[in-house]
């Protein structure tokens, strides 16, 4: 299959990306009727051509200042760029800005193009080239090919070709196994198709009759068809403009901003950790400023809160406690930092996204970074500890090994989620790892002894280590403060010790304790080591009760008749009588206390009735039991219950 590789221009108004990529592909790209007759660009336009054996999708952006936010829609998905600079005019203000939005992006290549050179003389020429080599210098473009090309003239278009062939040969492909993912960039209605939303695939597939999400919202839709530069296909894949056609979306549910994802795959959030670079000409960023977010094709308003100077380490005024303070930080032009986003709405996000910052007013761009943790717990942020725990998510993404750098994320991530622990499924969003990937990555883990796995979530080891420990202190306890109970409810036992956890987990604990023989875990949980202890006169006191209750059978006395006989004070007898209870002894029916014996006996009696096809009314279960009326009753409806009869009117069948 022919590679696809989607280039983007970028450069000052008027410079002549458009018409270059005209010339290139054939194809207008200026649609709209508004930028016809105005003779510029206002919002992104779409052109694709086979050159050099190579599918380039080229995503045409607007040069005026007013639509930068249109062009950082565009810029997102990009393999490579195109500066335009006109020769005529040289290096301009949206030349710079443009560029500084590249490589904020981290876009890996490209290419530049002096336009209009047929307007240009050799000086003028060489002018040009020297300030684009200054601009360039020390960036991703530093020694990038610069092509003089007219499309007046036709001089230099072969020359250009050749040389984008080049480079988009060279271009990295994307991530295919990672969770399929759209921004979407337009959504129009196709006659007899309906609903159809166009995009660069920036990760994953994307197949006839998949069933995805939109996010944010989660509304559900299926891909009923997809086009991949004009042509009909059974899937898209990661890098290639795709236009797809929904079924279950409406054209005014969806817009630019949102994106089409793998269900469950990215939580839409109103909070991310992220480095930030602040541009060397912007003004000093202070903490809490407003600003303008854009990520993918979204651009949405939020804050910036600033938790501390990137890679230098703690600001000398943090101190050493890690609940200490940090300064109230400022960034200054040119500096990295630690900060943490606060959206007015959510995003769709994922560890290892870059994004843009633009001030709110007026709306230059200001800044960029990498997203660290895409839904970071609540906690402080102007604190040393919170810059630790930023510089443990931090990876640089050009260099580092990926896999390490998520490993250690992911392990932060989990000892900072406590007893919570994170979800398998969220380790996709928050540590940027592929779903294929998710589980190997959870086993690795597991077996390297840093997590325990528990139905779907998982837990740092030491917090469940620790956990254990927890539960066996807490029983300790209670025995000590209340020798004569068996134990503690299970459910109690959850509530105080695991109220935030995963419910998974705590029974995991519980099962390897029981395993380990260290707690006996019935509906009370104790240590595997207690017993009762009941003083000689409470031991007494059990004997006589269960006595008194067995030998009566289905008649049993009045508990305090029982007491009274027997000499028993009435708290020890209440106590024995729980304790009974809670054994199981003594079953309660209908507020009548019976001998467990004595219940089983009657069941296993009725039971056999049923060969002899034989009906039971209150006048012979009375008869035949020898029991007046108030215990038949309450006997009779407690088998019910047992399932052991069925009430049919007057009388019972033996089931
Ligand atoms: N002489 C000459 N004129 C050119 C050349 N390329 C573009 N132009 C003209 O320059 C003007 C602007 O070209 P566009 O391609 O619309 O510029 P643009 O960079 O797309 O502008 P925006 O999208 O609005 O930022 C048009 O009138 C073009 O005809 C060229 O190589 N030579
Ligand atoms: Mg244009």
């Amino acid at each position: 299959m022919t590679r696809s590789v989607i280039v983007g221009t970028a450069g000052h108004i008027d410079h002549g990306k458009s018409a270059l990529v005209r010339a290139l592909t054939g194809t207008d790209p200026d649609r709209l009727k508004e930028e016809q007759a105005r003779g510029i660009t206002i919002d992104l336009g779409f052109a694709h051509q086979t050159i050099g054996g190579i599918n380039f999708a080229f995503v045409d952006v607007p040069g005026h200042e007013r639509f930068v936010k249109n062009m950082l829609a565009g810029v997102g998905g990009i393999d490579l760029v195109v500066l335009v600079v006109a020769a005529d005019e040289s290096v301009m203000p949206q030349t710079r800005e443009h560029f500084d939005i590249c490589r904020l992006l981290h876009v890996r290549a490209g290419l530049i193009a002096l336009t209009k050179s047929d307007l240009a003389d050799a000086d003028m020429l060489e002018l040009a080239r020297l300030e684009v080599r200054e601009l360039v210098a020390g960036s991703f473009l530093d020694g990038a090919p610069i092509v003089p090309v007219s499309v007046r003239t036709g001089d230099g278009l072969d020359a250009f070709r050749a040389t984008l062939a080049d480079i988009g040969r060279a271009a990295a492909a994307r991530a295919a196994d990672g969770a399929a993912r759209l921004p979407i960039d337009r959504v129009f209605s196709m006659k007899g198709f309906g609903t159809v939303v166009t995009g660069t695939l920036v990760s994953g597939r994307i197949a006839v009759d998949d069933e995805l999400a939109i996010e944010p919202g989660g509304r559900r839709a299926k891909v009923r068809g997809v086009q991949v530069h004009g042509e009909k296909r059974r899937e898209a894949i990661a890098g290639e403009r795709s236009a797809v056609n929904l079924a279950g979306a409406e054209v005014d549910e969806i817009s630019r901003g949102e994106a089409i994802v793998t269900p469950g795959a990215f939580e839409p959030t109103r909070l991310a950790d992220a480095t930030l670079d602040l541009l060397p000409h912007a003004k000093p960023l202070k903490h809490g400023s407003r600003v303008r977010f854009h990520q993918g094709t979204a651009e949405i308003l939020g804050r910036v809160a600033l938790v501390g100077p990137h890679g230098g380490g703690v600001a000398a005024s943090a101190g050493n406690g890690s609940s200490s303070r940090v300064e109230a930080p400022i960034v200054q032009p040119g500096a990295r930092a630690f900060v943490r986003l606060r959206l007015e709405a959510p995003a769709v996000l994922a560890r290892g996204d870059r994004y843009i910052l633009r001030a709110y007013s007026p709306p230059t761009t200001i800044a960029g970074g990498l997203i660290l943790d895409p839904k970071p717990p609540r906690t402080a942020i102007r604190t040393a500890a919170a810059i630790e725990r930023l510089s443990r998510l931090d990876f640089d993404p050009v260099s580092a090994d990926r896999a390490a750098a998520d490993a250690r994320a992911i392990a932060a991530m989990l000892e900072e989620a406590g007893v919570a622990g994170i979800p398998i499924a969220s380790i996709t969003s928050r540590a940027g790892v592929a779903p294929p990937s998710a589980a190997p990555r959870v086993d690795a883990l597991v077996a390297a002894g840093e997590a325990i796995r528990a139905g779907d979530t998982i837990v740092a080891s030491g917090v469940f280590v620790r956990l254990k420990e927890a539960i066996v202190a807490a029983l300790g306890d209670h025995h000590r403060a209340e020798p004569m109970s068996e134990g503690v409810p299970r459910e109690a036992l959850r509530e105080q010790l695991f109220a935030h956890g995963a419910p998974a987990v705590f029974d995991l604990a519980l099962a390897e304790l029981a395993a380990s023989r260290t707690v006996a875990a019935r509906d009370r949980v104790a240590l595997a080591t207690h017993r009762l202890a009941l003083t000689p006169e409470e031991e007494r006191a059990r004997a006589a009760i269960e006595r008194a209750y067995r030998d009566s059978g289905l008649k049993p006395p009045d508990a305090g008749a029982i007491a009274a006989t027997a000499g028993i004070p009435p708290a020890v007898a209440d106590r024995i009588l729980k304790l009974l209870q809670r054994q199981k002894v003594l079953v309660k029916v209908d507020g009548l206390l019976f001998h467990e014996e004595a219940l089983s006996r009657l069941k296993a009696d009725v039971s056999a009735l049923k060969s002899a096809a034989a009906r039971i009314d209150v006048a012979t279960f009375k008869e035949r039991f020898g029991v007046t009326r108030k215990f038949a009753i309450p006997l009779l409806e407690y088998l019910d219950r047992e399932r052991v009869t069925r009430r049919m009117g007057e009388t019972r069948v033996v089931l």
